[in-house]
Order: C-alpha cells, then sequence, then structure tokens
C-alpha cells in the first residue's frame, strides 16, 4: 500500500522501518528535518507526504501534534481524498480524536485511532498491540499495515474507543509501575534484598508483565528511556482531564500524578518512568 507516515519519534522511526520491510511503499515526515528511514522517501511537509497515500499513519506526541499534523500549515487536510484512511497511533484525548475524526470525514475519508502499546521493544520487533476504533470494514483495510507493525490489533468499538481504552490501559500500568516501585523502597529500608522481593513478586500472584518488564532494568538503575516519563505524565493528564470532563474520582492516580510533578521537577523528564522510582529513594533517603 502507499502509506504517508507522519512522525519518526522513539516508537514511529521503527513503525515506518517496518513497512517498508514488508513492502509497502512509504513516505515519511518529520517536524525535525534529518529523521529518515532507508527505503522511504522524505517529505518537505506532511500535505506533500500525504498526497499520493492510500493511508496516512501519524505517531507523534500528543493532541496539540496531531491537530498540527493535520490541519496545521501544510497539513495532511489539503491532500485528503475520498476512500483515503487517516491512522492515529498518538496517545491523544478521545474527545479531540471525535472531533479530528469529523474533520477528516467531511473531506471523504476515514478515520481510526489505533494508540499502540509494547513501546520501543515493541515497535522495533513489529510486536506491537493496536488499540483500535473505529469502523470495522475501515480497520480490515488497514490489516496489511497492522500486521507489518504489530502482533495484534483489538478493536475497542467505534472512534474514539481505541484511546480512551488506552488512558485506561496506561492508567493501571503507572499505577501498577507506582506500587512496585513503592514496594520495593519499603522493603529495601526494612533491609530486604531487591533481586529478592522481585523473586517474590515473580513467584506470586504479584506478578505482572510491567514487573516483568521493568525488573531488569530498575535493578541496575538504567533509566534510559523505552517510555519516557514526560509521555507518561501526558497520558496521567488525559486520564484526570477525562476524569474531570465525567464527574469522576480517580483518587490513585492523582497521587501518582504528585510523583510524575516532582520527577519532572527532579530533571526525569526524558528518562523512562520508571525513573519515579528515583523520587521515592530520594524522599526514602535511599539513593
Ligand atoms: P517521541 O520519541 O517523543 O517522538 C515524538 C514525535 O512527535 C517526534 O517525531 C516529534 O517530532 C513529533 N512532534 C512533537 N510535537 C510535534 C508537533 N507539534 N508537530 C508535529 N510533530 C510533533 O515519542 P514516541 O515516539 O515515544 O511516542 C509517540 C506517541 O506514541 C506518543 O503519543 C506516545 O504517548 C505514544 P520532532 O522529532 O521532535 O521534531
Amino acid at each position: 500500500m502507499k502509506v504517508a507516515f507522519l512522525g519518526l519519534g522513539i516508537m514511529g522511526r521503527p513503525m515506518a522501518a517496518n513497512l517498508v520491510k514488508a513492502g509497502h511503499e512509504v513516505s515519511v515526515w518529520n517536524r525535525t528535518h534529518g529523521k529518515t528511514v532507508e527505503g522511504a522517501t522524505s517529505a518537505a511537509t506532511p500535505a506533500h507526504a500525504a498526497r499520493n497515500a492510500e493511508v496516512v499513519w501519524m505517531c507523534v506526541s500528543d493532541t496539540a501534534a496531531v491537530e498540527n499534523v493535520l490541519f496545521g500549515e501544510s497539513g495532511v487536510e489539503q491532500s485528503l481524498r475520498p476512500g483515503m484512511i487517516v491512522a492515529d497511533s498518538s496517545t491523544i484525548s478521545p474527545a479531540s480524536t471525535l472531533e479530528f475524526a469529523k474533520r477528516v470525514r467531511a473531506k471523504g475519508a476515514d478515520y481510526v485511532d489505533s494508540p499502540v502499546t509494547g513501546s520501543k521493544i515493541g515497535a522495533e520487533a513489529g510486536q506491537l498491540i493496536f488499540i483500535a476504533g473505529g469502523a470495522e470494514d475501515t480497520i480490515t483495510r488497514l490489516q496489511p499495515l497492522f500486521s507489518a507493525m504489530g502482533k495484534q490489533v483489538l478493536h475497542m468499538g467505534d472512534t474514539g474507543k481505541g484511546q480512551s481504552a488506552k488512558i485506561a490501559a496506561n492508567l493501571m500500568i503507572a499505577m501498577i509501575y507506582e506500587g512496585f516501585a513503592e514496594g520495593l523502597t519499603l522493603a529495601q529500608k526494612l533491609g530486604v534484598d531487591p533481586e529478592r522481593l522481585v523473586g517474590l513478586v515473580q513467584a506470586s500472584m504479584i506478578r505482572s508483565g510491567v514487573v516483568d518488564y521493568k525488573a531488569p532494568f530498575v535493578l541496575k538503575r538504567d533509566y534510559s528511556p523505552n517510555f519516557p516519563l514526560r509521555l507518561m505524565h501526558k497520558d496521567i493528564h488525559l486520564v484526570l482531564d477525562a476524569a474531570q470532563q465525567l464527574g469522576l474520582k480517580l483518587p490513585g492516580i492523582g497521587a501518582v500524578e504528585h510523583v510524575y510533578e516532582e520527577s519532572v521537577r527532579a530533571g526525569h523528564a526524558d528518562d523512562d518512568y520508571a525513573a519515579t522510582l528515583a523520587v521515592i529513594e530520594k524522599w526514602a533517603g535511599t539513593e
């Protein structure tokens, strides 16, 4: 298929590379020049990348970035034609997704929200899980592209439900990790060896994919970014905004937000979100 891929960050670059590897004709664009993908052509603007594309795939930071790519100066909107599909793998506001989809559909194209889970390692290995929202037949048309970049597509419902499920999922990830970080800090303060504590977690019902993934990095205090803390912080704000709009009380994630706030202040924004442990340890005096 002819694909325009917009946003070559930690996630987008390997995703676009996997599309090329699978034989698709890919045109890429990135806000900051100089990021390229071997085998893909580089376009000067989103509109230019999208000009001959059947599918426009986005993976950029946040809601404002998606709005800019779609509707900003030289945005995708200028190149939309009936029959095209816009797919968004950024994690953004479900409410804004509905507005963006409406504007895209006004041009005769269709829109699928398809945020991902699997982090950098999943993106590089073509093992992402897509959390999709949109029409069944449109999602079916995207299947060859999903298969090139991921291992599974979970269809959560109509437009916006992919983003809604994704922010709910990230609420859980942030809280599971925070539970692990606090448990680890308490155990260490009480004199328990961290590796033995991880052994207990893995042998018991506490076990989780989050801890399986993070523990080897955490035991070495390796906070190099697989999923940058600033992006998880953004997702926590998406959760809190949605909760406010719905009049929901979610006290746990509010407390976790405070830890992220402190982590950003302490200079960990570009580290992995596992670095929230550094703040908990600083408070505990176990750095
Ligand atoms: P990164 O590595 O921070 O990459 C973010 C990408 O978004 C990168 O290509 C940025 O371009 C681009 N970006 C950021 N702001 C804008 C604006 N305003 N306009 C256009 N493009 C922009 O993030 P990840 O790849 O880890 O994650 C991407 C998404 O997936 C995010 O929503 C995660 O939560 C999930 P740059 O190179 O900085 O010019």
